[in-house]
């Protein structure tokens, strides 16, 4: 956790709360991650779904993995929960009888895969089948209320994990906004993503927590408003500005212009 931002004072300044534990599909306690860089582990391609290939993990972050596939390229990473089911132990596909896939971009031909695939496993660490963690249970309804602050992957930035606010309820769905940055980084999803964590997550397994942006939000939110249509989406951006001049004004207070050139790089 960084040393400016901490929950305890921001919850009370911006006179919100955290949305409970029960309300995601985490485990109550953080999953242990023993990882090491170096192992590998079978995962499915993020970029092909139905492709199940080897992965080295290239770093570890909180409960997280960060992960690339053997044979594609450095600038595709992507990043795990150890209790991901996307991810399991080398031998699990050809248990099943299945065939490890070259990654999306394999940059060789195809023809060189069984061999490549022979060479990145002889001699490598793969990681013990401990190691991989069950999946928690899927809460059975979305306890999510507007208002109710989280921590959630930034997903244009999948490495960072900060402090967000659910900005509207649909059914199953939920919108999650960044507290101090304009619209461009929101998103909906499930109720039961797993992008998405409690107040104190990163505190716990050890992950960085972003401190909030603090962009103009003001200006960024009339703008967005002006395109909401809806009643209720027009409110929650009322919320959403509140929460905005309160951050901006917190981090004003307390550490000057603060780090926007870093963040906004
Ligand atoms: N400098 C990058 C990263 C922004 C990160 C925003 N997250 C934390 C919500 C950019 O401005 O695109």
């Amino acid at each position: 956790q960084s040393d400016d931002f901490h929950w305890d004072d921001y919850l009370k300044e911006t006179g919100s709360i955290s949305a409970p534990l029960e309300c995601f599909r985490q485990s109550k306690i953080p999953p242990t991650n023993d990882f090491k860089v170096g192992m590998k582990l079978e995962a499915h391609d993020p970029r092909s779904i139905t492709s199940v290939c080897i992965a080295t993990v290239v770093g570890i972050t909180g409960a997280r993995l960060r992960l690339r596939l053997d044979g594609s390229d450095n600038r595709n990473d992507f990043w795990r929960l150890v209790d991901s089911p996307d991810i399991r132990p080398v031998g699990t596909c050809e248990k099943k009888g299945d065939l490890l896939q070259p990654p999306l971009g394999y940059q060789m031909n195809v023809s060189s895969w069984p061999m490549f695939l022979l060479r990145t496993l002889t001699g490598s660490e793969m990681a013990p089948a401990s190691y991989f963690k069950a999946e928690p249970p899927k809460p059975a309804l979305n306890n999510f209320k507007v208002g109710m602050k989280l921590e959630a992957i930034d997903r244009k930035n999948p490495y960072l994990i900060c402090p967000a606010t659910i900005s509207n309820v649909k059914g199953d769905d939920v919108y999650v906004t960044f507290d101090g940055w304009s619209g461009a980084f929101d998103y909906w999803c499930k109720y039961d993503c797993r992008d998405i964590f409690p107040v104190g997550w990163c505190h716990l397994t050890g992950d960085v927590l972003q401190p909030p942006g603090n962009q103009t939000p003001i200006i960024k939110n009339t703008v967005k408003a002006q395109t909401c249509s809806s009643k209720a989406n027009r409110r929650s951006m009322q919320t959403a500005q509140k929460t905005a001049v309160a951050v901006t004004a917190q981090q004003t207070r307390k550490s000057g212009r603060s780090k926007a050139s870093v963040l906004t790089s």
